[in-house]
């Protein structure tokens, strides 16, 4: 296939497109590069040296014999660029990764929020609106995530999308139907994950365009059997308060001997999934479209749960780190249970890996390599999900 790996340079997003490249599909990078603009504005950098789009092309090509293309293109700005483009290539599939993926970030000021609300639903609006535009029959495979759920599982799994509901009709019989699961956002980014589903609802239904949504737990690890290839293959790797996500900011925590940033009780319970099954959850998913005129098919794309406080206590345990119990910068439950359904991708054969010491004692080996590259005034998250909260966190960071 021809696919267009929207926000191909990304963490996610750069593994992905090797690992669909070394399957022999046609790939196409398009990217705006805000996230390398992004660590220049934080005054951050992947923990891993991370080469230029174009240089990690070439590798690519010097390594495999097989070619990724780069386009530059701005999916939120630039809408007449994206649909000629799109019209020029004819791409049998998109993977669309290319959205401000971080609470902490979306959260910071009143211009972060508008960023992520103005990157996020314009690149997801305008991608759909020029497929419709163009005639472009391609099959969507979007990158959500768990929290557009919320975090509770209230005593019942988490279904995969969609809500069963009974309706008790005017001659007093009960219509069932099934409806999006409620929405409940915990971030502004998350918000925008919220947004981008009714924006995938009404271009299926409207336009019949074959769309599946992928509701990511956290991503952790960084090397895909391709990313290991050649060092300058290497994945991005965020340890910032901001990008950095929790299992691999206490790895890089526990490398360089700093305190494990556990948020208030880290009694929170969350999704989680490694990299490499990332990366293959969406070749499964490609494998599988949905018929055009099917509703929007959404896959929980995440292998396990874990509690934070737990996770702490695996890592601090595995390195002799300790831990620090901080006043958490964010608004939400101080203890949740979850329990999510994922029986789509076990059923297309995914074989998930879990989290065990041996790949995570390889994490922190990735990091002690790397340790130089630190910059420990970066590790603390700062960014407050509310002003009255934004006093405690500066007091006590
Ligand atoms: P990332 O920030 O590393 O990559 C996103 C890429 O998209 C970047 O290269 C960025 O430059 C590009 N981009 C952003 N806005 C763009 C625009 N307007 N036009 C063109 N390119 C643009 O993020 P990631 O961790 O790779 O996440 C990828 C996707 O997966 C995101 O949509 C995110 O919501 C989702 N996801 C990530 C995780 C995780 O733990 N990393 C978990 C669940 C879901
Ligand atoms: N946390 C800590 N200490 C830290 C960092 C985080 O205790 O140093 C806690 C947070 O308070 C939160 C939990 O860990 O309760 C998860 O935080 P995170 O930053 O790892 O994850 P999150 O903000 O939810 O976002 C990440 C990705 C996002 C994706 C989401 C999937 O950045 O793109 O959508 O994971 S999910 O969490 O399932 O919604």
């Amino acid at each position: 296939m021809k696919i267009a790996v929207l926000g191909g340079d990304g963490f996610v997003g750069w593994p992905t497109a090797l690992h669909l490249s070394a399957r022999d599909h046609e790939i196409h990078i398009v990217d705006n590069l805000s996230r390398r603009w992004i660590d220049t504005e934080l005054g951050v950098q992947s923990l891993t040296p991370m080469d230029s789009i174009q240089e990690r092309t070439r590798i690519w090509h010097a390594e495999t014999g097989r070619r990724i293309h780069f386009h530059l293109i701005d999916l939120a700005k630039d809408y007449d660029v994206l649909k000629n483009w799109l019209a020029e290539e004819r791409p049998d599939a998109v993977v669309h990764f290319a959205e401000q993926r971080a609470a902490p970030y979306s959260m910071k000021t009143d211009r972060h929020k508008n960023y992520t609300v103005n990157n996020n639903v314009n690149a997801t609006h305008n991608l759909l609106n020029a497929m419709v535009e163009i005639g472009l029959d391609a099959h969507l495979v979007h990158l959500g995530t768990m929290g557009v759920y919320g975090y509770s599982s209230v005593g019942a799994a988490i279904p995969e999308g969609y809500l069963p509901v009974g309706v008790e009709t005017l001659s007093g019989e009960t219509a069932s139907q099934e409806i999006l699961y409620p929405a409940n956002p915990g971030s502004i980014y998350h918000m925008t994950k919220c947004l981008d589903q009714l924006v995938f609802q009404f271009y299926a239904r409207n336009d019949g365009v074959r769309i599946t949504d992928l509701h990511q737990g956290i991503v952790w690890g960084t090397h895909t059997d391709e990313t290991r290839r050649h060092e300058q293959l290497v994945n991005r790797f965020d340890y910032d308060g901001d990008y950095g996500t929790v299992l691999n900011r206490f790895l890089i925590q526990a490398a360089i001997g700093h305190p494990l940033t556990v948020h208030g009780t880290g009694g929170q319970t969350r999704a989680f999934i490694h990299i490499q099954d990332s990366v293959r959850c969406v070749e499964l998913a490609l494998a599988n479209p949905p018929e055009a005129g099917d509703r929007v098919k959404i896959f929980n794309q995440m292998t396990e749960t874990h509690r934070v406080r737990d996770l702490a206590e695996m890592i601090a345990e595995m390195t002799g780190t300790k831990i620090a119990y901080l006043p958490n910068p964010r608004k939400e439950a101080a203890e949740n249970d979850l329990v999510v359904r994922n029986e789509q991708f076990r059923a297309l054969g995914l074989d998930p890996i879990t989290l065990e010491q041996g790949l995570m004692s390889e994490v922190v080996d990735v990091a002690r390599k790397y340790a130089y590259r630190i910059d420990r005034s970066r590790v603390p998250a700062v960014s407050a999900w509310t002003k009255e909260i934004a006093k405690t966190v500066e007091r006590d960071p």
